[in-house]
């Protein structure tokens, strides 16, 4: 499967989106669009046809809260999952017991992939509610053999004494909650000596950031995407070449379009990937718009397997226009970390003074650059606003404060406050 291409891959793909167009059809909300779009499963002929069927937005999905979107009778959905709506109501997911198979299956392939095995101890520091990440990595990673630690998020300390003790091998989290055990490791003293495998996702992250990981914790560090409607984590991920993730196509079938015009997208041109899952049954999905940010990659990996994107480099909702100009966090992060001087976390606070957007950016310092005093680093700081001028073609202003003192995340980070809505 996973190497699979050319005619072969095409005759798979084609079998699977027309199942998922039948199945598809069993929602009201896509028996109607279909209609409207006056298409049916026999106008599907060749993976290509599937630009005829019209997008699928976040939007459509929550205005069928909470089982609209159901293609099977919620007897036969075995588990529920949501995303936390933080955009309005949350979305709801359904699984049928074939559903947790493929998925776990999917998850098992990508631990199998970095070399995992039945002899790895596996902690799993992320959220094991509604998150898809707790539940659904906990099950692959049974699957494959390995001995989990559903150590869920918090209490820090006891996570590092767990990996210490238990000689944990393998580590998923969050790439913040990384960081934020990597640096509480170092106030404990431990080296972490018995990790060797770090798999992190979620969130967006660089490769300065994994370089970082990578020396604080001791692991070759592996990126993992995912969302909740595309069953959860497991959609695509890095192989040990690390040079793009590999989205499974046989189980997703890609498409990077335009945002703005909706066309789609060559390998090599940057734009909103777009998903319609092959296998899943409780909740089919056709042409779903992720909002994320990625491209295709237009060379083959040595590794032999199929299809790759680059690592995501932010979500179309998340751009910032600041004074005409877009702005991704993600940008942000990649200068800040490639700064010695900078520490561990960042926060970026808009807002609108006499009509103008100001971005201020709190830095923390690197513990070995920060002497105790904050005074006397104008030359640190002007370094910093230089560097960010010269890649966002904004001028931001820097504030730096102390190792430690701005918020850490157990889940995913928040490091944008947009105050340019509120009255004060
Ligand atoms: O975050 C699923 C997941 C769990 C992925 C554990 C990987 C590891 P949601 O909560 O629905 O699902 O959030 C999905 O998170 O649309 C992206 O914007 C972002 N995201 C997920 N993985 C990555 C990544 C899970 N590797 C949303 N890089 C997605 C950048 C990511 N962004």
């Amino acid at each position: 499967m996973e190497t699979l291409k050319g005619a072969d891959l095409e005759a798979l793909q084609l079998k699977r989106l027309r199942r998922t167009v039948r199945q598809a059809e069993k929602v009201p909300f896509y028996a109607q669009r279909l209609k409207e779009a006056g298409v049916s499963v026999d106008d599907i002929k060749s993976p290509g046809d599937l630009t005829k069927i019209p997008f699928t937005y976040k939007k459509d999905l929550q205005s069928g809260y909470p089982f609209g979107f159901l293609a099977v009778p919620l007897k036969q959905v075995v588990r529920i999952h949501t995303t936390s709506g933080t955009t309005g109501k949350p979305t709801v997911v359904g699984y049928t017991r074939q559903d947790l198979d493929n998925w776990s299956e999917l998850i098992a392939r990508n631990l199998t992939m970095v070399g995992l095995t039945d002899e790895d101890i596996f902690q799993n520091a992320v959220n094991y509610g509604l998150f898809t990440g707790g539940l659904g990595f906990h099950y692959g990673a049974e699957k494959v053999g390995m001995t989990v630690v559903p150590s869920a998020t918090g209490n820090t300390k006891r996570q590092i004494e767990m990996i210490d003790d238990f000689g944990v091998t393998a580590l998923h989290c969050t790439p913040s909650y990384a960081m934020h055990i990597a640096e509480v490791a170092e106030e404990m003293g431990t080296t972490l000596n018995s990790l060797k495998t770090g798999i992190f996702g979620a969130e967006p992250w660089s490769d300065n950031m994994r370089k970082i990981l990578e020396e604080k914790l001791g692991v070759t560090a592996y990126d993992s995407y995912g969302m909740s409607e595309l069953y959860g984590p497991g959609a695509a991920f890095e192989c040990p070449e690390r040079n793009g993730l590999h989205f499974w196509h046989d189980s997703y079938y890609v498409e990077i379009i335009d945002s703005e015009s909706g066309e789609r997208l060559e390998a090599g041109e940057r734009g909103e990937l777009v998903v319609t899952p092959l296998n899943k049954e409780a909740m089919p999905l056709l042409r779903y718009r992720t909002g994320d940010l990625t491209m295709l990659m237009d060379d083959d990996c040595p590794c032999g397997r199929g299809q790759r994107i680059a690592r995501i480099m932010g979500r179309s909702d998340d751009m910032m226009v600041i004074r005409g100009i877009n702005v991704f966090p993600s940008q942000i992060e990649h200068v800040l970390s490639s700064l010695p001087e900078v520490g561990d976390q960042f926060m970026v606070y808009i807002d609108r003074i006499n009509h103008l957007d100001e971005m201020t950016i709190e830095v923390e310092m690197n513990r070995e650059f920060f002497s105790g005093e904050l005074q006397d680093l104008s030359r640190v700081q002007k370094k910093m606003m230089a560097a960010l001028k010269d890649v966002l073609n904004l001028r931001t202003k820097v504030i730096l404060v102390e190792p430690g003192s701005l918020p850490r995340f157990e889940g995913k980070a928040k490091h944008v406050v947009d105050r340019r809505g509120q009255a004060f």
